[in-house]
């Protein structure tokens, strides 16, 4: 069997994904605004040769017809947050080899200044970033706090195609790999290898010169997340590394299947798309134990927060349907996934699941050889890369994982025991260079 890719999943805000576990006494995300909880955690994730942690991000907060329900203050569910970005970069200085996964929004970011970020950070990292490209399905609050108008689900993803084209024009394209002489007896630059990119898209326009030079893997390796057609497409044609929410192998593999397909559609080969799954479990040394902690996890929800992290998603105020009201009748501009995962179920069938696991996947509850069996069996019947490690409280799921899971998945040959590779692109995607592979449309915005 191969060996598979692992990331952590994290989030730069005290009670993330719809679960309210930020009062567990083993929880530290109440810190999550201090350095020493972001450099705690990146060390545990280095030291468990973990390959990347991912930064989760979004924009706006839930809102039902217009109000801000309380509970979203009194439990920390989706504000105040930290920039992903500025936790990443300080992450790097603590780290040596770990991936560091940023999420940025092409519905809100700035294209030209975005790159420069992107730049800076994998010039700095030496290479080990990588950006989750989302199209903000969170957008209502969103706009209105930026001040700009609302774009409709599939739009947003056209918005996308035009934003990628712009920044593989500024990564690949602006200035060549080997522009940079830095020779104080010649010169700096080689002025015949910086070249003025232009861009005239349905959305986006820009002129001129690159603000920062190749960086060491040129475009940051494309992590997506979208499992709507829509995202399908998009994730097919620009995705390096593609997230999946989780769920039944039947479920999985169905899903790789097609998005292996849309890569294939788009002149890629199938294989150079890494496919990782969410995951999320309660592990102890016996089962009842396990079986204690969950419950622990499970008492600690409440159905408030339920409901308005559920609105937060979607909009969508399930409190206020009947219970029987089948969520197929649904629908949302805002993030459809979290409408079509649920396939036929009922809105009070969902408001329970909501309640045990947010929107994260159910958790795999028992021992550390039980969780190691689920999750080798998971990968061999969906051809699945990796998995996303979603934790229920933080640091104490990372740690319990990390402890007990890893070094099994490790002694059976499925995990690697050290960091192979230099870049996160050569250890991640399996590319012979730092640089996206020729058969990436990015790869078509270099100048040679
Ligand atoms: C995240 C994991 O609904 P769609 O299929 O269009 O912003 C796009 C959003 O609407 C979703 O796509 C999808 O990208 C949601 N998403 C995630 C999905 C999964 C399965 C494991 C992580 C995700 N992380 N949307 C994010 C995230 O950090 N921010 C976000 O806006
Ligand atoms: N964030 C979104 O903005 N929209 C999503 O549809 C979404 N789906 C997710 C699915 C899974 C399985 C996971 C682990 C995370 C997802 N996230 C999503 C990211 C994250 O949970 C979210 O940004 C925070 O919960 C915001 O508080």
């Amino acid at each position: 069997m191969k060996k598979l890719r692992f990331g952590l999943f994290e989030n730069a805000q005290t009670n993330d994904s719809g679960t309210s576990t930020w009062r567990h006494p083993d929880s530290e995300r109440h810190n999550f605004d201090t350095l020493d909880y972001w450099v705690d955690v990146a060390k545990m994730c280095e030291d468990a040769k973990l390959d990347f942690l991912f930064l989760a991000d979004a924009w706006g907060w839930a809102d039902v017809k217009g109000t801000r329900p309380d509970i979203c203050d009194t439990e920390g569910l989706d504000l105040p947050r930290l920039d992903p970005a500025i936790v990443g970069a300080a992450i790097i200085a603590s780290t040596e080899k770990l991936g560091i996964v940023m999420t940025g929004s092409t519905l809100l970011e700035q294209p030209y200044a975005f790159a420069r970020r992107m730049q800076s950070l994998d010039h700095l990292s030496k290479g080990r970033i990588g950006w989750n490209v989302v199209t903000t399905g969170t957008a209502e609050t969103a706009v209105a706090a930026f001040g700009v108008p609302m774009v409709a689900h599939d739009e947003r993803y056209n918005m996308a195609d035009d934003f990628m084209e712009l920044v593989y024009k500024l990564f690949e394209g602006a200035w060549e790999r080997d522009a940079l002489e830095r020779n104080k007896a010649g010169r700096y630059a080689n002025p015949d290898k910086v070249h003025r990119i232009s861009h005239d898209g349905p959305y986006f326009r820009s002129h001129g010169f690159g603000n920062s030079s190749y960086s060491p893997q040129g475009t940051p390796v494309l992590f997506q997340a979208g499992s709507s057609d829509r995202g399908k497409q998009f994730g097919g044609k620009h995705g390096e590394c593609i997230f999946l929410g989780g769920g039944t192998a039947e479920k999985l593999a169905g899903q790789v299947k097609s998005i292996r397909d849309e890569a294939v559609a788009n002149g890629r080969d199938p294989n150079s798309i890494k496919l990782m799954s969410a995951f999320s479990c309660v592990v102890a040394p016996t089962k009842e134990e396990a079986r204690r902690k969950h419950q622990e996890l499970l008492d600690a929800q409440t159905p408030e927060v339920a409901v308005a992290s559920y609105a937060w998603f979607t909009g969508l105020d399930l409190s206020s349907f009947d219970p029987a009201t089948k969520m197929s009748d649904l629908h949302t501009e805002l993030s459809q996934t979290q409408i079509a995962r649920f396939g036929d179920k009922t809105v009070g069938e969902v408001l329970k699941d909501w309640h045990a696991h947010g929107v994260r996947t159910n958790p795999y509850v028992g021992t550390p050889e039980d969780i190691a069996d689920i999750m080798i069996d998971l990968a061999e019947k969906t051809d699945i890369d990796g998995f996303l490690f979603t934790p229920l409280i933080q640091p104490a799921s990372t740690k319990d994982f990390v402890e007990q899971v890893m070094p099994i998945l490790r002694a059976r040959g499925v995990a690697a025991s050290d960091y192979e590779g230099d870049t996160l692109r050569e250890r991640l995607v399996g590319t012979p260079s730092p640089i996206l592979s020729a058969d990436h449309p990015g790869a078509g915005y270099r100048t040679l």
